[in-house]
């Protein structure tokens, strides 16, 4: 029997990363076993040497690192980094873990297939420190939250937001480990959305199956069907 006939276009992802690459992992282990119907093209990463990098090898997807340092501006990396990730055709640019900030001219070259995850229940603690911020301010709630990328940092339109707990003893690092466990969870079912064409980004707004979404995006719930 042939399974041609299923068998849709593939849309190609470039992840970008900067570090461990387990939410790199999450997608490579997705893609491997069907949740998510695209390929992983390429990882691209600006930092040599890191684990994201190795992962990306032991899996035979081309990895490639792009020391920032060698630029003389943020500008003359960034635009090295768009030509890199234009090469590889991709459908969908990925940022994770990925500790650039990106201006407005790199944002706008990728404007609507570019989408990042930030440890915070956005639109709260936008930038660094997230999870020592949630403890310092008392929030019994932390999170992630996978949003589409625009120039302002952080501030694009929320697509899928898990919500944790904060317990009593929790230290940045323990609170970072339980929500980490769900970025894994949410990071490629908000693309594989995309992937099916169900999620776009529409006049700076996240539309879901034709319904725009909320300040926090959809809030994933493991016992729904997303
Ligand atoms: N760029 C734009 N324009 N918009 C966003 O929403 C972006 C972005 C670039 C990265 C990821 C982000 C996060 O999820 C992200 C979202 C790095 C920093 C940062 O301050 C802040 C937020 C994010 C990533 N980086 C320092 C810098 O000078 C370097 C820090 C370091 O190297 O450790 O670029 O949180
Ligand atoms: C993740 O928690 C991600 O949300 C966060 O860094 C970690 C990367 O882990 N991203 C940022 O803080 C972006 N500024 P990983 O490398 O194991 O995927």
């Amino acid at each position: 029997m042939t399974e041609q006939l299923a068998v849709g276009k593939e849309l190609r992802l470039v992840v970008l990363i900067s570090g461990g690459g387990s939410n790199l992992q999450s997608f490579i282990d997705a893609c491997a076993n069907g949740s998510l119907e695209g390929q992983v093209a390429a990882v691209i990463s600006n930092k040599a040497g890191v684990k994201g990098l190795d992962r990306a090898a032991a899996a035979d997807i081309p990895n490639i690192a792009i020391d920032h340092r060698a630029f003389d501006s943020r500008e003359d990396f960034e635009q090295n980094l768009g030509e890199l990730i234009e090469s590889f055709a991709p459908d969908l640019v990925v940022l994770a873990g990925f500790m650039r900030i990106l201006t407005a001219q790199f944002v706008n070259r990728f404007l609507g297939k570019l989408i990042n995850i930030h440890p915070s229940l956005l639109p709260a603690y936008p930038g660094l420190h997230t999870h020592q911020r949630a403890i310092d301010a008392g929030d019994k709630k932390a999170g992630a939250t996978v949003h589409f990328v625009t120039p302002e940092l952080d501030g694009g339109p929320s697509v899928l937001q898990a919500q944790v707990p904060v317990l009593p003893n929790d230290s940045a690092d323990s609170l970072a480990e339980r929500v980490l466990r769900f970025e894994h969870k949410i990071y490629p079912a908000a693309a594989q959305w995309f992937c099916e064409g169900r999620l776009r980004m529409e006049n700076g707004l996240a539309v879901l199956d034709g319904k725009v979404l909320s300040e926090n995006g959809v809030i994933f719930n493991e016992s729904a069907e997303q």
